[in-house]
């Protein structure tokens, strides 16, 4: 009977480990990219953001373009001038 508990208690141990092992981690959890910057990470709006709240230039963008950085529309958004 102990040996069934001690048991059952490594497998719930075991199950919990396998459980947290397989958790996606806080990192991934937090990368929260607009796939209209692919080679970039900026968080799809809301909120608007503008070319100053990133700390990037002249890079890649796709329509819909939600924060509007190509203006212009060439597929550069942010061009430093
Ligand atoms: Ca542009």
């Amino acid at each position: 009977m102990k040996i069934q508990l001690m048991l059952s208690a490594l497998l719930s141990m075991a199950i919990a480990m396998l459980i947290l092992l397989f958790q996606p981690s806080p990192i991934a959890a937090q990368q929260n990219c607009d796939p209209s910057y692919p080679t970039v990470c900026i968080a799809p709006a809301p909120p608007d953001l503008d070319c100053p709240d990133v700390s990037y230039t002249n890079f890649q963008v796709r329509q819909p373009d939600p924060h509007r950085f190509d203006r212009d529309k060439d597929g550069i958004g942010c061009e430093a001038h």
